[in-house]
């Protein structure tokens, strides 16, 4: 089984990331042929800063890394090392209606926003579908926000084998319930372009600021919250910490008697020492930069050598050679 999945450079990666993406693909290592990317040219649509591009884009190299993938079992490559996915991306853009394009949640939710749409945000789906088909991957492990945008990549593979004959592997998405969608600090999605996250690898002073900053309701700690378990600091928690402490500040938060602070407090030191390991192998990895390089270059030699493969077939099945 071939499993692939990428992350944007386009800011700094969350725990949003890290439960809905890496966490996952981590764990499918030990499922089948791993290829996971660092989606830079996806990244265009919202970041045109070269420089800070560039730093990201070797920041989620180290944050895959630390939070262990294991280049050996896997393939880690940078988007753009494989341009050919841009080729196979107007192959399959001839064949995807606008009308798909145009029901995109994702696209409708950043323009709703106020994020100033380009060409780039509204064919972002077509550019995910190459990236997918490319490598003949079976399966896509993503949030629940990406969820239709893999169903956009089978419907064009589908078309695509339908016109020109079985070229491409119709994938399929596996989605984690538990953390298909991680709230943010605000309550909506935590997402890197919504400035709500809260870092897999922030400073320590800033991360529990930015902790005990959450907004909470006005209720006093004597008061009973029947709804506890709407509360983001509980919700959060439940991720970093383990159930038994987690179903216990839940309780307790329920029949009253539990701070805010304590909580937010709680939710810092479980937040902290969870990702302890991850953080003391990334301070390793940016110690020897170069071995990041080289397993980048390697990957986009191995990653590389599917993907031509792959986009022959296309070229040859449509008549372009
Ligand atoms: N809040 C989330 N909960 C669960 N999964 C999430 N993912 C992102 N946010 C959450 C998953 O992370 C993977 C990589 O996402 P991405 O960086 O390619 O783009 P995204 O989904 O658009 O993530 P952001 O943070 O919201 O980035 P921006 O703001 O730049 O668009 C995906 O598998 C995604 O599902």
């Amino acid at each position: 089984m071939r499993i692939l999945t990428g992350i944007q450079p386009s800011g700094q990666l969350h725990i949003g990331n890290y439960f809905g993406a890496i966490k996952p693909a981590v764990d499918l290592q030990a499922r089948g042929d791993c290829t996971y990317f660092i989606a830079d040219y996806h990244s265009m649509t919202s970041l045109t800063d070269a420089a800070q591009r560039r730093q990201n884009s070797l920041d989620v190299a180290l944050d895959w890394l630390a939070c262990g993938l294991d280049p050996q079992k896997s393939v880690l490559f940078r988007q753009s090392d494989v341009p050919e996915v841009c080729e196979l991306m107007w192959m399959i853009g001839t064949l995807t209606p606008m009308g798909l394009l145009e029901r995109a949640h994702s696209y409708k939710d950043k323009t709703a926003k106020g994020i100033s749409p380009n060409f780039g945000l509204f064919a972002y789906p077509v550019l995910m579908a190459a990236d997918i088909l490319l490598y003949d991957s079976n399966l896509v492990p993503v949030g629940r926000d990406q969820k239709q945008h893999v169903e956009m990549t089978r419907d064009i593979a589908i078309k695509f084998n339908h016109t020109y004959g079985e070229t491409f592997v119709v994938p399929e998405s596996e989605i984690r319930d538990e953390t298909a969608v991680v709230p943010g600090l605000d309550g909506q999605k935590m997402s890197k372009s919504y400035d709500n996250t809260l870092p897999i690898f922030g400073e320590e002073k800033a991360m529990r600021k930015k902790i005990m900053g959450i907004l909470m309701d006005s209720r006093t700690p004597a008061e009973p919250k029947p709804d506890a378990e709407k509360n983001i600091a509980i919700q959060l928690l439940k991720l970093v910490a383990t159930p038994e402490v987690a179903a216990d500040y839940e309780n307790r938060l329920r029949a009253g008697g539990l701070g805010y602070g304590d909580l937010k407090k709680a939710l810092f030191e479980n937040y902290w020492n969870f990702f302890a390991p991850y953080r003391a192998r990334r301070a390793e990895l940016a110690a020897n930069l170069d071995h990041v390089h080289a397993i980048l270059q390697d990957g986009a030699g191995r990653a590389r050598a599917t993907a031509s493969q792959v986009l022959g077939r296309a070229r040859k099945a449509s008549g372009l050679c």
